[in-house]
């Protein structure tokens, strides 16, 4: 087998790839094989946005001295610009929509109308309103939750002035976002913005368009995503570490086994409550299933283990997989990285898969609608369907015996208790332990999986290869549930993994070396955490001051690139893997990769390579150290009185 072809580090993968190729069932790792990406779209040198093209201008060795443009007169420059915003929008769509539906739930919750949700971190709730400028003292949580859904709601509607959240950027920061323009007046009108300004004759010097596209993606990070993070603490609690169990070896062959697959953590945590109601139970033991055995997928997945334990069956490539194992009585989907695929495979087998949000259906599938008014009764209708189909199993069960022990559940909020203790709560002995270069530094490692790659490899790669450096890292998503599965969220990963300078650290706070900190809305608690760092003093004044980087070496997504461009413009140095969608146009990606360092003190790089990604990130780490003037090892000093006297 050549290097390609190595499908997964996963050895749970491998196995069940091998079962679909035998039962000659498709998935997205065999139509991988059939079909080649577009070497002209790759690059994103094709314009479609109207109906005299497509007009495609590949960059090609005999045309080098020509310059490239559509019918229309547009340069390669607009035309890849163009493609990379429109992007952009869409990802911070994504996260922006989801946050809005999470945001009306709100609202009915604090009405006392959401069947089965209530306001359950109290302190969030207050803080949060501080945020939001509302009056706290006498009030009823209730009062002041309905308050802050309105409010919260509104941010996406907003015309004029600038999102309430930018208040909580280091000020040195909002000052660039303010000089160069680019801080978003509403969440809405930065989307709908970006797909005016990239229609056709509209926008068309390739700078502008990139401003747009970083007001969108700040509306993303510093708006919808981290909305949907505080709103949802609000509501199901802010996530403390919790135990959890992660790869496709958590399904079990004599229960009934429902997968919570896509976004939205809303109907997925009433599955958890239903799911424990004793009716409930007592169904599926007259089927004769030991239980009900809930499981999730994706982010979804990240948003029920870190708040509940619940057990997570995989990430983004591993969907098609769970099904394979022929164990699945129900698949719920929501919204985003669901693959249509699914259906097909569903249909090799007894499972029903199940759509639940009003904004995606999956043609064949059933489609039962979450509502908060009924999602109560919604997720008991859902068990009951997948009870009723545990007697269908048609085909011999096979689940992969792999399975991993995770510490998960790591918000700012409990970093910060964690470090300081509960009645001093603060950062500081992290920026004293890097300050003293038992910490190098800080790295985000965040995204999805990529066909195009080899399974969970770069996130692994980079990712040992950061810690052996003495670099904590910071995941979500798909790159997080990849940490899991290979033990590296466990304390004792840091005496493994880990250079002795974390591992010291790790060990003494009762750490892991990496630490899961969510789905991708999340990323916005790495956002915050990287503020609170700069506030707690010693590391500069600004988020890029810090010894910090990001990355995501195994994306695919849209909103991979959204939340890219708003850790740059919020001053991180990020590199990509697998592809990168500018390279058809050098100018572009020379501003992407250069010249957006002068402007946000943040820029982009593209580096395939695991390992060479991990050494862009500990130079630039190395950088900002030597900067800070922090270079060189030095350990704090205390002074007993006889020094002091003598320093006077
Ligand atoms: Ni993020 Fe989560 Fe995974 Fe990528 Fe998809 S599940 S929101 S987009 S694939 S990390």
């Amino acid at each position: 087998m050549s290097e390609e072809k190595v499908r997964s580090v996963d050895k749970a993968t491998l196995e069940l790839i091998e079962k679909a190729q035998s039962d000659k069932i498709s998935t997205v790792f065999s139509r991988a094989d059939e079909i080649k990406p577009c070497p002209i779209g790759v690059e994103e040198s094709c314009c479609k946005i109207c109906a005299m093209g497509p007009c495609r201008l590949p960059r090609s060795k005999k045309e080098e001295q020509k310059e490239r443009r559509g019918v229309c007169g547009a340069t390669i420059e607009t035309v890849v610009a163009r493609n990379f915003a429109r992007k952009v929008a869409a990802g911070a769509a994504s996260h922006s929509d989801h946050s809005r539906e999470v945001v009306e739930t709100f609202i009915k919750a604090a009405k006392g109308e959401a069947q089965g949700f209530e306001i359950k971190d109290e302190v969030k709730l207050l803080e949060v309103a501080l945020d939001f400028g509302i009056e706290i003292e006498n009030r009823d949580p209730k009062e002041i939750a309905l308050e802050l859904g309105e409010k919260a709601l509104q941010e996406f509607g907003k015309q004029h002035g600038e999102l309430t959240y930018i208040k909580k950027a280091p000020l040195r920061r909002q000052e660039i976002w303010r000089k160069y323009g680019v801080v978003p007046r509403g969440i809405d009108r930065e989307v709908v913005e970006i797909m005016h300004r990239t229609h056709m004759g509209v926008d068309q010097d390739y700078k502008h368009l990139l401003l747009q596209a970083t007001r969108c993606a700040l509306a993303d990070g510093w708006g919808g995503s981290m909305i949907s993070t505080d709103l949802q603490d609000i509501m199901f609690g802010t996530p403390v570490p919790v135990l959890g169990n992660i790869n496709l070896g958590v399904l079990k062959e004599d229960h009934v086994n429902v997968v919570v697959h896509g976004h939205e953590p809303l109907l997925p945590e009433l599955l958890v409550v239903a799911s424990k109601d004793p009716e409930i139970k007592a169904m599926a033991e007259k089927v004769g299933a030991k239980g009900i055995n809930l499981a999730g997928m994706c982010c979804s997945a990240n948003e029920v283990l870190m708040r509940h334990g619940i057990p997570c069956a995989g990430n983004f490539l591993q969907q098609e997989l769970a099904l394979i194992t022929g164990a699945v009585e129900v698949m719920t989907v929501d919204v985003q990285c669901e693959m249509q695929g699914l259906k097909d495979v569903a249909e090799c087998f007894h499972t029903r898969l199940i759509t639940t949000s009003n904004r995606a259906k999956i043609e064949g599938a059933d489609h039962i609608e979450f509502h908060p008014e009924t999602g109560l009764d919604t997720a008991k209708r859902i068990l009951k369907i997948a009870i009723e189909n545990f007697p269908n199993r048609k085909h011999t069960v096979h689940i992969p015996a792999y399975s991993q022990d995770t510490v998960v559940g790591f918000s700012h909020e409990t970093i910060n208790y964690l470090l300081g203790g509960l009645f001093r709560a603060s950062y500081r002995p992290l920026n004293d332990n890097i300050i003293n270069g038992r910490i190098r530094g800080v790295a985000g490692v965040v995204g999805c999986n990529n066909v195009r790659t080899t399974h969970d490899s770069a996130h692994l790669t980079m990712i040992k290869e950061l810690i052996k450096n003495d670099v904590i890292v910071l995941t979500t998503g798909c790159a997080a549930m990849a940490c899991g599965k290979a033990g590296l969220l466990t304390p004792e990963a840091a005496a493994q993994y880990a250079g002795s300078g974390l591992a010291e650290v790790c060990e003494a706070v009762g750490i892991p070396p990496v630490l899961h900190m969510g789905a991708c809305v999340d990323n916005s608690r790495i956002l915050i955490a990287a503020t609170a760092m700069v506030k707690e003093g010693g590391l500069g004044d600004d988020i890029s001051d810090l010894p910090a980087a990001g990355a995501a070496p195994e994306w695919m997504s849209e909103k991979a690139l959204a939340i890219g461009q708003y850790f740059v413009a919020s001053g991180v140095f990020t590199v990509f893997g697998t592809t990168w969608p500018t390279l058809g146009s050098e100018r572009v990606t020379r501003h992407l990769f250069e010249e957006l360092e002068d402007m946000y003190k943040g820029k982009w790089a593209f580096e395939p390579d695991p390992e060479k990604a991990a050494k862009l990130m500990l130079e630039h780490i190395d950088k900002k150290r030597k900067a800070l003037g922090i270079d060189k090892a030095r350990e704090r000093v205390l002074f007993d009185m006889a020094m002091r006297r003598a320093l006077a």
